[in-house]
């Protein structure tokens, strides 16, 4: 049966009240393998209004019944989500690899980031804490308590297309919401493995329902549906501003990438950040939110650190992510690939120095070159703008200060690192520098599922994912007072006259 999705093309159909339903368009799309674009790996509903319709219609009906299921209970589902993903970690981490592009060793960190938050959210379930406090009233009592939001619209993106998915169903899902997912049309076999998975586990039907199909009619018909009072969004900054104009009056999570830096002082251990810069920069083939796209290097080191970054890129082996000796997989789709191109030129152009890189490799599937440019300036489209690919810019500087200046000169605020061995810098980029996670002596990928993920400026708006924040993101907090006096009480007019 598992092997069937390597063998056999199938025909999803959209996951709509328990069942796998074709959409009312009668069209479909494909889905392919990045690093062998004649693969197909598996035709898809090209989705519409009427199916998102009905997807919600599943979702209202499926609302109470899931609300009122103790939050404990919920949990054991999440249990066992997470139990299913363990058992078949390989199966997906290769499905991963083999519709996402990236190497074999992330395919399995991607569903391990899965595990590892369903596993977190399912713990929530014996916690979903409110708090109390005293009342300024005698015999009367306060506290908070979590409710769902209702049904929430869930969109997101390729580049983690297990892990992102699972962060926001498995922090919606334990507070009680019923849910519309649509994944990115790059990705939507990973999507319609997990869904499949959830309803394995036991995940009632209405309750997860996934929709395919292109942004501009799913994605916009869950973005302005009236009865959708949540949603959380992963993916490039123009969706999510179209989706901010267009949600009306819902509660919304928005992130929306970076331009990610590491700064290496004079007195930083150069090994170790030569480490996290290769890491940051190319893994994931640079197409990770929080992906390395600046190195803001203390003038000092920039000749040394050019040479070491050199003689390793040019090393890294280009190919398919299953492959043993793969370091660097493929872009996710020809358009990347032109993306990292044009971009290259507007580097060259701009006067960037190229120090390796810039071109197609001569083999087929959605390769380019590991690249990077030196001598860069802050202020270069290069240096400013989301390339999404395995671009690096080098930026000299002369000190601390200049450095945070140039890592906070651009509209983003993801992720930030500093690479030094001087407690004073550590601390003062930790304060100063505009980002939503920071790491020291560490590269700028690899957050953990139970700290918030998010960012600040345009990357969001404010919303955090994972950790206890995402049970912010996904809940309602309500007010409560129990008033036990037996009398009218009025809040900011009797006073409570114990004390003279
Ligand atoms: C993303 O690229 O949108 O911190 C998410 C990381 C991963 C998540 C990235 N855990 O790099």
């Amino acid at each position: 049966m598992q092997k069937r999705v390597y063998l056999m093309l199938r025909v999803w159909g959209n996951f709509i009240d328990g069942k796998w339903v074709r959409s009312s368009s009668g069209k479909t799309f494909k889905s392919y393998n990045p690093a062998k674009p004649s693969q197909t790996l598996g035709i898809f509903q090209k989705g519409n209004e009427e199916d998102v319709e009905r997807a919600v219609s599943a979702a209202e009906k499926a609302f109470p019944l899931w609300s009122e299921v103790p939050a404990p209970h919920r949990a054991e589902i999440l249990f066992k989500i997470r139990d299913l993903l363990k058992k078949n970690k390989q199966r997906f981490g290769k499905l991963v690899t083999t519709e996402m592009g990236k190497v074999l060793s992330e395919g399995l960190g991607d569903v391990q980031e899965a595990i590892d938050v369903f596993e977190y959210m399912a713990g929530e379930g014996r916690r979903l804490f409110g708090h109390t406090t005293p009342s300024e009233l005698q015999n009367k009592f306060c506290m908070t308590v979590r409710r769902p939001i209702g049904i929430v619209g869930l969109i997101t993106p390729w580049n983690f297309p297990i892990a992102i998915p699972a962060w926001k169903m498995s922090a919606a899902l334990i507070c009680g919401n019923t849910l519309v997912l649509k994944p990115s049309s790059d990705t939507p076999l990973c999507a319609a493995e997990l869904v499949k998975l959830m309803g394995k586990a036991g995940v009632p039907a209405g309750v997860v329902n996934m929709v395919t199909g292109p942004g501009d009619s799913v994605g916009s018909a869950i973005i302005k549906h009236p009865k959708i009072r949540g949603l959380s969004f992963t993916g490039h900054k123009d969706a999510g501003k179209y989706l901010l104009q267009n949600a009306g009056i819902k509660k919304v999570g928005l992130e929306m990438g970076g331009k990610n830096a590491i700064i290496i002082m004079d007195d930083a251990n150069l090994d170790l950040a030569l480490e996290g810069v290769l890491w940051g920069a190319f893994g994931t083939t640079g197409q990770r939110c929080t992906a390395t796209s600046r190195v803001i290097i203390h003038r000092s080191l920039q000749r040394r650190f050019e040479q070491m970054l050199l003689d390793r890129v040019r090393r890294l082996r280009l190919g398919n992510g299953l492959g043993k000796d793969t370091d660097v997989g493929p872009l996710i789709n020809e358009a990347a690939v032109e993306k990292s191109h044009r971009y290259v030129a507007i580097g060259k152009n701009e006067g960037a120095v190229l120090l390796c890189g810039g071109s197609r490799p001569k083999m087929k599937g959605c390769f380019y070159h590991p690249t990077v440019f030196t001598n860069v300036k802050p202020l270069m489209r290069i240096a400013q703008e989301e390339i999404f690919g395995p671009v690096l810019s080098l930026i000299p500087v002369d000190n601390l200060d200049e450095a945070i200046d140039v890592a906070n000169g651009i509209e983003y605020g993801l992720s930030a690192s500093i690479y030094t061995q001087n407690i004073n810098s550590a601390f003062k980029a930790i304060e100063k520098m505009e980002s939503g996670v920071m790491y020291v002596n560490a590269s700028t990928i690899g957050a953990e599922v139970h700290l918030p993920f998010g960012g600040v400026k345009s990357t969001g708006n404010g919303a955090r994912e994972a950790g206890i924040e995402g049970i912010n993101e996904f809940s309602e907090v309500k007010a409560v007072y129990v008033d036990f006096s037996e009398r009218l009480q009025r809040a900011q007019i009797d006073v409570v006259k114990v004390l003279k």
